[in-house]
């Protein structure tokens, strides 16, 4: 069934021409459908598409050329229109009537040349055969692979713990309510119901977020969880009418194993992180407390409320740890604590001045990667702080294994530092693929990066 375009109206095949830019290839995003299959599509493949160019009644088919592409987009030529660009159409690999070569006389569909091309050529049996010599075309099995690689193990119902969204610094049960493209909508067991029934506490994450956890971790890692207010009745919430099903350790992404024995991180030490509140800032930070499993408690220095409410709970392999000194040589602005000037700090004398050594450098999942991301390269990515929302998107930075992304329109107060495997970041077209919801650019330029509200709300909340 072909999928109703969901991204409202937004054109990315326009809009990338407009304005001459690259789309991240589908290969760049490891846990897409068709990730792995993507390195052979490419430009110049031949296909058989629906042919919109004709007046018969009944369905018909012809071959085109990919002439671009971009994520999961492709602009298609009908063969016979020769170097004519006037009539290439952008589609949605993934979702549109697309099928390998040979597709049509396998299930006896017809192939009709356009109806501009129609009369100009006499003997379409030779031109074609010419055309086709040599060509490639999508696998046969291409959207029976696509129907698999998009299944999910997460359901309506299936119980996890994840981040309280209210305070960041514990974790709370959430049962799955929705499930778009492996991004879940769950709803927090307690989150209560207003008049209407409409629930009044959700968060968004895909299934393979850092933010998500099987049931029992909290108190197996040694990590606070809200205890479930069970006086909130939700059971009148379609979620919560269906059988609880427990999520288990297999449901969820496995994490590289870290060696907790002999030097690791221990409470005090500092290090550079991204304020899970300001994902643009990468800042000066504490270790908190050292939790089982390689998890950590990091807070931001200078800007603690003091009762450990704004600790974060980052993974000793996250992205989002970095060794001091990794902003200073690799040219991005550190974000110091309240008093500090960007003239005059070192971490030598901050180290010195706080009594605090420096969490050692191999502690940290920085070794250097390959990947095909690049700057200027367009995406669909979530904005982590309102994270039902995946925004058009740039990367704008490429450090390691982070990406700062930023969002098109949007001021670079709204940029992101990613990890280059974020399960948060898109090819563009998946959110028409999944039917998920785009939002798109603000603001009629791209560069012109205005916001309709400026009031420069600093501290964002989930
Ligand atoms: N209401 C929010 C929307 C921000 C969405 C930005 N996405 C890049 C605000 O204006 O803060």
């Amino acid at each position: 069934a072909i999928k109703k375009d969901a991204s409202s109206g937004f054109n990315w095949g326009c809009y990338l021409e407009k304005h001459s830019c690259l789309a991240a290839p589908v290969s760049c995003f490891r846990h897409v459908p068709l990730c792995a299959q993507w390195e052979d599509i490419e430009v110049g493949l031949q296909v058989e598409v629906l042919n919109t160019r004709t007046t018969l009644l009944t369905k018909v088919y012809w071959i085109a050329t990919v002439i671009r592409l971009a994520g999961y987009k492709a602009l298609l030529r009908y063969v016979g229109f020769e170097d004519d660009d006037s009539y290439d159409f952008w589609c949605n690999l993934g979702i549109a009537d697309v099928h390998p070569i040979g597709w049509c006389a396998v299930n006896s569909k017809l192939l009709v040349p356009p109806q501009e091309i129609n009369k100009h050529i006499i003997d379409w049996k030779s031109y074609l055969m010419q055309r086709l010599v040599g060509a490639s075309t999508i696998p046969v099995d291409f959207h029976a692979m696509m129907a698999e690689s998009m299944k999910c193990p997460f359901r309506q119902g299936v119980r996890v713990e994840v981040v309280d969204r209210s305070l960041v610094s514990r974790t709370r049960t959430a049962v799955v309510d929705t499930v778009i493209g492996g991004r879940l909508r769950l709803i927090y067991e307690d989150a209560g119901l207003g008049a209407s029934g409409e629930v009044l506490s959700d968060f968004w994450c895909h299934m393979l977020s850092p933010l998500i956890h099987p049931i029992n971790w909290s108190v197996r890692v040694g990590h606070l969880i809200k205890e479930t207010d069970k006086s909130v009745d939700m059971s009148s919430h379609p979620a919560f009418r269906k059988v609880f099903c427990d999520s288990v350790p297999g449901q969820f992404k496995k994490l590289r194993t870290v060696y907790m024995e002999g030097g690791f991180f221990t409470e005090g030490m500092k290090l550079e992180a991204i304020d899970p509140l300001n994902l643009g800032n990468i800042c000066v930070a504490s270790v908190r407390k050292v939790l089982f499993d390689g998890y950590l408690m990091v807070s931001i220095d200078g800007v603690e409320i003091g009762d450990g409410s704004d600790w974060f709970c980052y993974h000793a392999s996250s992205h989002a740890i970095l060794p001091t000194g990794y902003c200073q040589s690799n040219d991005i602005p550190l974000t110091l604590p309240p008093g500090y000037d960007q003239a005059t700090f070192t971490w030598t004398k901050y180290l010195e001045e706080m009594g605090a050594e420096a969490a050692p450098r191999r502690l940290f999942n920085t070794d250097a990667v390959e990947h095909s991301f690049a700057p200027g390269m367009k995406l669909e990515a979530v904005d982590l702080m309102e994270p039902r929302l995946v925004c058009v998107a740039t990367v704008q930075r490429c450090v390691g294994r982070l990406l700062l992304l930023h969002f098109d329109g949007w001021e670079s107060e709204f940029d992101q530092w990613v990890d280059y495997e974020s399960p948060d970041i898109y090819p563009v077209g998946w959110c028409e693929l999944t039917g998920y919801q785009l939002q798109p650019p603000i603001g009629p330029e791209p560069q012109e990066r205005t916001s309709k509200k400026s009031t420069g709300k600093k501290k964002r909340r989930y």
